[in-house]
C-alpha cells in the first residue's frame, strides 16, 4: 500500500541569479520554487523497494514506531518518533524531493537539505534539573540561528515531541513550560513574529528525547487562520503564562501549486475546549475545524488552484487508545476521511482533548502557460 501525496515535477527553469519571491496574491515576482516536495506513507516491509523505485531523493525518513530499522540508510535523514501507530502493519512517513539531498549536523541539529529545502530535527536528552522552557528556548534558538545562517530562512511547519506534556515540572506543567522557552525565543529573534509563525504540531510521546522537527525553505510560507478560533498566539493567559507559537496552516505556493500545510487541529473554538469527555464530537468539531482552514485556503489562493478535500495526507493522534475505534469511525463517515489517514497514540496539550488531526493537501494549479500570462 503506497500512500502518496505527490505535487507535479515542474518543468520550469528559474531565472539565474535571481531569488524568487512571492508578491502578494498577484504572483511571483521571479521564478517560483521549481522543486517539488513529495510525503507519503509507506509499509516499513516496502520501504527499500519504493526508495528505489523513483526519480526522487530521499530528504527525510519518519519512524513512528521506536523499532529503528533503518541504520542502512546514510543519505537522508532519519528520525524516530515515539508515537506508537495504532494500526497494522506500523508506516513510516517519507519526505522526497525532485533535488538532490545532502545531510549535515550543526550541533543538535541533523539535517537533510537540498537546494530549496531542508528538513530538520534537534533532538536532546532530558536531564533532571535542565526545566523544559530552557530546553525549548535553546532548541529554537538553535534552529532559528541555523535557519538564519543557511539561507533557509522561512521555517514552513514545524513538530514538537516530548514525553510527559501534560505532567508538571516544579510546579508548572511541561506544555507551559515548553511555550515559555519556545514563546521566548521567536521574541528574541523576530519582531512582530505573528506573521512569521509556521504551522506546527505538539504531542506528547510515549518517551524519548526532546524533538523539534522543522521543515524550512528558502521562500516564505504564508500562515493562515482559523475564523472559527482564536490564534493560537493570542490565546488568553489562562492556558499558560505565554501563548503556543504558531500558525493554524502554512500556505507554500511553487510554481506549479506548492502544499497547504495544516497544524495540529484539535476541538477547540474560539480559545475553549469542546465536549470534554466526547471523543466522537471532539471528532467532528476538529473536522469542521480543518473544513474551516482549507476554506481560507481556497479563499487565498482561488485564482491559482484548488484544495480537494478528500485528498489529503492526515495524521490522526489519539490520547486513549480505547477511543481509538470512535475516532476512525467519525473520520471514516467524513468527506476528509477519503484521505490517506494514519493514526497514532500521543497527548494532547490540553487534558482535556482527546484527539488531534493534522494533514497536508497539494494544491493542485493551472498549467504553467497560465501562470505566465
Ligand atoms: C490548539 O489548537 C491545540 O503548541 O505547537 C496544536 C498544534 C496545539 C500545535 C503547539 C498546540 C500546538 O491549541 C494544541
Amino acid at each position: 500500500m503506497d500512500r502518496q501525496l505527490s505535487q507535479e515535477n515542474s518543468g520550469m527553469g528559474s531565472a539565474l541569479g535571481v531569488s524568487p519571491e512571492w508578491n502578494g496574491a498577484s504572483g511571483f515576482s521571479s521564478s517560483p520554487s521549481k522543486e517539488s516536495l513529495t510525503v507519503t506513507y509507506l509499509q516499513a516491509a516496502d520501504l527499500s523497494q519504493e526508495l528505489e523505485s523513483d526519480a526522487l531523493h530521499t530528504l527525510a525518513i519518519i519512524d513512528y514506531g521506536c523499532r529503528s530499522a533503518f541504520s542502512a540508510i546514510g543519505k537522508s535523514l532519519t528520525l524516530e518518533v515515539h508515537l506508537p501507530p495504532l494500526t497494522q502493519p506500523p508506516f513510516v512517513e517519507v519526505w522526497k524531493s525532485s533535488a538532490p539531498v545532502l545531510c549535515d549536523r550543526v550541533q543538535d541539529i541533523r539535517l537533510a537539505f537540498t537546494d530549496e529545502f531542508v528538513f530538520g530535527c534537534f533532538e536532546a536528552v532530558e536531564h533532571s534539573g535542565k526545566e523544559l522552557d530552557e530546553l525549548s528556548r535553546v532548541a529554537y534558538e538553535r534552529i532559528f540561528e541555523y535557519c538564519t545562517r543557511s539561507g533557509f530562512s522561512h521555517l514552513l511547519r514545524m513538530w514538537n515531541y516530548f514525553p510527559a506534556m501534560n505532567a508538571e515540572q516544579d510546579g508548572l506543567e511541561r506544555y507551559k513550560r515548553f511555550c515559555i522557552g519556545r514563546h521566548q525565543a521567536f521574541a528574541a529573534s523576530y519582531q512582530k513574529f505573528a506573521s512569521i509563525l509556521p504551522a506546527a504540531s505538539a504531542v506528547g510521546t510515549q518517551g524519548g528525547p526532546f524533538q523539534v522537527l522543522f521543515l524550512a525553505g528558502k521562500q516564505p510560507g504564508q500562515p493562515l487562520e482559523n475564523p472559527r478560533q482564536i490564534s493560537a498566539y493570542e490565546y488568553p493567559a489562562i492556558y499558560g503564562p505565554k501563548s503556543p507559537s504558531f500558525a493554524r496552516a502554512t500556505l507554500h505556493r511553487t510554481a506549479r501549486g506548492g502544499q497547504l500545510f495544516v497544524a495540529g487541529t484539535a476541538s477547540i473554538v474560539g480559545h475553549a475546549t469542546q465536549h470534554q469527555g466526547d471523543p466522537a464530537k471532539q471528532t467532528i468539531e476538529t473536522l469542521t475545524n480543518i473544513d474551516a482552514i482549507l476554506n481560507r485556503g481556497r479563499h487565498e489562493g482561488s485564482e491559482l488552484w484548488d484544495i480537494n478535500c478528500s485528498e489529503g495526507l492526515l495524521k490522526v493522534f489519539v490520547r486513549n487508545q480505547e477511543e481509538f475505534g470512535v475516532v476512525r469511525e467519525v473520520l471514516e463517515g467524513h468527506e476528509l476521511g477519503k484521505g490517506h489517514i494514519q493514526y497514532v497514540l500521543g497527548e494532547m496539550c490540553r487534558k482535556e482533548l482527546l484527539v488531534e488531526i493534522e494533514g497536508i493537501w497539494n494544491l493542485a494549479s493551472l498549467p504553467h502557460e497560465e501562470i505566465h500570462n
